[in-house]
């Protein structure tokens, strides 16, 4: 058939997810003549905005299908030479010979190690439907955990403490306020409802609703903009403070104020635990059970003693037990937190004493310590006050105090998990009437949470440090690591020699991070990786990919894809928040794949073909699931594309309503109220007082004398008790290196992605920061510097970044801030290329940079700064 250029055959609108970044929101694409026009929201669906319903960058996504500069086909490098600034010589290759390539490759070294494969996988979107189903992909090839993932900045910038506090405490990868009831949120370096964050125009909807209700929102940032400068009240804090504050509040609370939700603190903590001298719990010795003082009957019994109301569980006093003193970790807890005075936080984080009392007076005044409120028909604790972070105060050596004591304020008002409150965020997830596919927690060892899914933690609780370390992350050392810092780190040589790794990494497969830029120092990346075969799926060749890619692998974009998994991970990244009813989107294409480019799912189950571990994925994939139906199982040799896994799997996850589904392209259906406040009828108790970290130490240091490991480590953060840590950033102060540069998501962008999409990139030549370095006004000027001015930025370490002045009067003058990830300089990404200055390359890769516990990166640098 021909037709006239002018003439329309079809115009038809598709509904489908958002991949601009793994919030997922729902789009509809209006596709004329098979070529995508438009992208808006879905009216009808309340995951994301509802109504209009996309942000800007998700408006912008049509440019992933109109990009020119997409790979069409694989790439070969053919210059062995790898490298910064090296010119990788590409050569288009055919699809059957890079397969061939890689499983060839894979099978050699699988004879030898599976674990010398490093895994690779990414924040945004591409990589969030098929999320865990990647995490079951390395498995399938015989890599043990998460040891062996790659992420590009993930984790380390953004998640190892929250994942792992997350987890402990609420079940859940993240947390969020309960917007639908709460009265007061503070955040502490974090965007959630504000255009970044996890469901983040789910979020921005329901912060919206509540600010119109007359919320208050109180933001601790260095810098008063996205955030900030959307907040009632803005409070600049030094990077990596937040900890000092926390606990100053915390103090306030316990010790000046004496407000505290007794009821809470003994039915839902471990406060009450009993614990020897040494800061150990007593275990009961047949069950090897923590134990409570029961105040009733003045006995001593397991924490779960069905003869012990939890009313009656002391939190103070001192008992013998088998001729030892023993007391509750409370007694002890309340102590130390006398040390950290308002005026005491307020020299570390330059917040003023009046502002630590006058927010902590509204916490506890806001918090309605004792009320209730009845919804549905269900009467829960009503405590409207909510206390968040992610990023950004969590991205620091201290990070997991910085959490921890975040957290803390809201223990001890009772404001976890009950309207008003802080919640998990996902924790659980109902399955769809009529259908299958559930997550649900659990109660484990000493009543601590059991996530549903943490697929980078396997098993959960975690286990005890030991050798030899088994993976590239030596998470068998590093037990806390939800994604890895070793194989980023300077030393990671000298750390898998001590450790007893024997093997290097030989390759890195999967879809596509640009951990070379996106992490930290870039010569560090280039060496640690550069001798790895590294094959990354990706639609553009960008700056890992130049400096160190074997071989890319030409990927579909959202726009093409058929993902019917991304609800099942819509879990994980997009899941409903607060009382919202569950939502689910698949991603349906809307146009053919660009080029030659293929789904990375199908290139998994190709590459797992060739290798001869298919069976073992599938497996992997039935289990997951939990399909029971004989007929809609996988089957051992059966070869089906991810579509066709998608056909079976939807059928069990939907049953009858499969089709009108994949019509509709999404479907909601309501969450029950005890589905929101689920923790709250479970009696799992929070690990508030980490005596775990005890052990833990004791382990590590074993492992530390055993193997003569001699690195710089701050052991003493494994304390049970949220304390105070200079985060290294801090300690690189002095007079001549005297500011803290520090970055935040510019949130037009995601991630260094969008720094490719010539919609966006005009959106930002008019924003004035996203290409800028920001300088508070009055620091500027004392300096003789203004808007305009080219600055040099410079390190301890002798790394350098230019860039642009931006003044602004709404930053700390102690800090500079560089939005997101600009600086990016890959021939393959011409309009991301030179805008924006890189602020990854200034941090340091040395282990002491890395939080000793969960591995975060320190993500604030000493620098000083000077005229061009
Ligand atoms: N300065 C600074 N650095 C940061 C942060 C910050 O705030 N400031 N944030 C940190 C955080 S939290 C994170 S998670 C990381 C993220 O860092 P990265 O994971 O490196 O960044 P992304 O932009 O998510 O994606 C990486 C690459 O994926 C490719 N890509 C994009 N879309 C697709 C797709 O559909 N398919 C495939 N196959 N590939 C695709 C692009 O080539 C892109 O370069 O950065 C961290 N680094
Ligand atoms: N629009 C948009 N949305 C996104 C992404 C994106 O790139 N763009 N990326 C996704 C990803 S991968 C992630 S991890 C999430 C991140 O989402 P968030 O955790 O909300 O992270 P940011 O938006 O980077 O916000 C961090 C804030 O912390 C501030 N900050 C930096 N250091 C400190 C500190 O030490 N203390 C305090 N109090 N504040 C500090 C920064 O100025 C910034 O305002 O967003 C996700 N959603
Ligand atoms: S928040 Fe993310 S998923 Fe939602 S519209 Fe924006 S880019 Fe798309
Ligand atoms: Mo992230």
């Amino acid at each position: 058939m021909t037709y006239k250029t002018d003439e329309i055959w079809e115009d038809k609108w598709v509904n489908t997810t958002c991949g601009v970044c793994y919030s997922g929101c729902a789009a509809r694409v209006r596709v004329v003549n098979g070529v995508p026009v438009k992208v808006e929201g879905i009216k009808d669906s309340t995951m994301g905005g509802e109504g209009s319903g996309l942000c800007g960058k998700g408006t912008a996504g049509l440019m992933y299908y109109h990009d020119p500069n997409r790979i069409k086909k694989p790439m070969l490098r053919t210059n062995p030479e790898k490298g910064l600034g090296v010119d990788p010589k590409w050569k288009e290759i055919e699809w059957d010979e890079a397969l061939d390539i890689i499983s060839t490759k894979m099978k050699k070294i699988m004879e030898d190690d599976p674990n010398k494969i490093l895994f690779t996988n990414q924040t945004m979107r591409a990589s969030d439907g098929p999320h865990n189903h990647a995490y079951f992909y390395a498995q399938a090839f015989g890599v043990k955990n998460n040891g062996n993932f790659i992420i590009g900045g993930g984790s380390l910038h953004c998640g190892n403490a929250c994942h792992m506090l997350g987890g402990l405490i609420h079940g859940a990868w993240s947390i969020a306020p309960d917007w639908r009831y709460t009265k007061y949120v503070l955040k502490w370096g974090s965007s959630k409802g504000t255009g970044s964050g996890h469901s983040a125009m789910t979020m921005a909807r329901l912060r919206a609703d509540a600010v119109r209700r007359g919320i208050k929102e109180t933001v601790f940032d260095p810098m008063g903009n996205f955030a900030g400068g959307k907040a009632t009240e803005w409070v600049a804090i030094l990077p990596g403070t937040d900890a000092a504050v926390g606990l100053a509040i915390a103090n306030y609370i316990v010790n000046t104020r004496g407000e505290m939700d007794i009821l809470y603190l003994k039915a839902k903590t471990n406060f009450p635990y009993l614990i020897k001298a040494d800061g150990t719990y007593i275990r009961y010795e047949d069950s090897n059970k923590p134990m409570i003082y029961d105040e009733k009957d003045g006995t001593i019994k397991e924490y779960d003693d069905k003869t012990l109301a939890f009313e009656n569980c002391a939190l103070d006093g001192e008992y013998e037990y088998n001729g030892e003193k023993v007391r509750p970790c409370f007694v002890p807890f309340k102590e130390h937190l006398k040390q950290f005075t308002p005026q005491w936080a307020s020299d570390i984080s330059t917040v003023p004493v009046a502002k630590i009392l006058q927010v902590a007076k509204e916490w506890v005044d806001n918090a309605q310590i004792g009320s209730t409120i009845t919804l549905e028909g269900k009467t829960f604790p009503y405590r409207p006050v909510s206390s968040v972070t992610f990023r950004g105060s969590q991205g620091h050596t201290n990070g997991i105090h910085q959490v921890a004591a975040i957290d803390l304020m809201a223990q001890l008002v009772g404001a976890e998990d009950v309207p008003g409150g802080t919640l998990g965020w996902p924790a659980i997830r109902r399955a769809y009437p009529g259908g299958n596919y559930e997550q649900t927690c659990s109660v484990g060892t000493d009543g601590v949470i059991v996530p549903s899914v943490f697929y980078s933690h396997d098993p959960w609780p975690v286990h005890s440090a030991k050798l030899p370390a088994t993976n590239m992350g030596c998470v068998d050392v590093w037990t806390h690591c939800t994604l890895s810092h070793i194989p980023y780190v300077d030393e990671m040589e000298y750390i898998h020699e001590k450790f007893g790794m024997k093997s290097k990494p030989e390759m890195i497969f999967g879809i596509s991070a640009n951990f070379v830029i996106s992490n930290s120092d870039w010569d560090v990346a280039v060496r640690n990786f550069k001798d790895c075969f590294v094959v990354q799926n990706d639609l553009w060749i960008n700056e890992t990919d130049q400096a160190i890619g074997d071989l890319i692998l030409p990927d579909v974009s959202y726009l093409e894809k058929d993902c019917w998994s991304s609800e099942i991970d819509a879990f994980f990244f997009s899941g409903s928040p607060s009382h919202e009813d569950w939502y689910v989107h698949l991603q349906q294409p809307v146009a053919e794949p660009v080029g030659e480019s293929r789904f990375f799912m199908d290139v998994y189950i190709d590459v797992a073909k060739r290798v001869g571990v298919l069976d073992k994925f599938n497996q992997k994939m039935n289990e997951y699931y939990g399909v029971e139906d004989p007929e809609l199982q996988i089957k051992p040799g059966e070869v089906l594309t991810w579509k066709q896994i998608g056909e079976r799997f939807l059928k069990w996850v939907y049953g009858k309503d499969k089709e009108k589904i994949e019509k509709q392209g999404y479907a909601t259906w309501p969450k029950k109220i005890e589905d929101v406040y689920w923790r709250w009828d479970i009696d799992s108790r929070c690990p508030v007082y980490m005596e775990y970290l005890i052990h833990d130490r004791k382990a590590m240091e074993d492992i530390f004398e055993k193997t003569g490991f001699d690195l710089e480590m701050e052991m003493d953060q494994y304390t049970p008790l949220p304390s105070w840590f200079w985060p290294e950033s801090h300690k690189d102060l002095d007079d001549e290196y005297d500011l803290l540069a520090f970055s935040y998501r510019d949130i037009l962008h995601t991630n260094n992605t969008t720094f490719q999409n010539p919609y966006v990139d005009e959106v930002s030549k008019m924003c004035p920061y996203t290409f800028t370095i920001t300088l508070n006004t009055t620091m500027a000027k004392k300096r003789g510097l203004k808007d305009g001015d080219i600055i040099w930025i410079e390190t301890k370490a002798g790394v350098k970044e230019n860039g642009i002045v931006k003044t602004m009067e709404a930053q700390s003058p102690k800090v500079i801030g560089i939005a997101g990830q600009g600086g990016l300089w890959a021939d393959g990404r011409p309009i991301a290329k030179g805008k924006g200055a890189n602020f990854c390359k200034l941090l340091p890769s040395k282990l002491k940079y890395f939080d000793p516990v969960a591995g975060n990166m320190e993500t604030a640098v000493a620098v000083k700064i000077y005229k061009d």
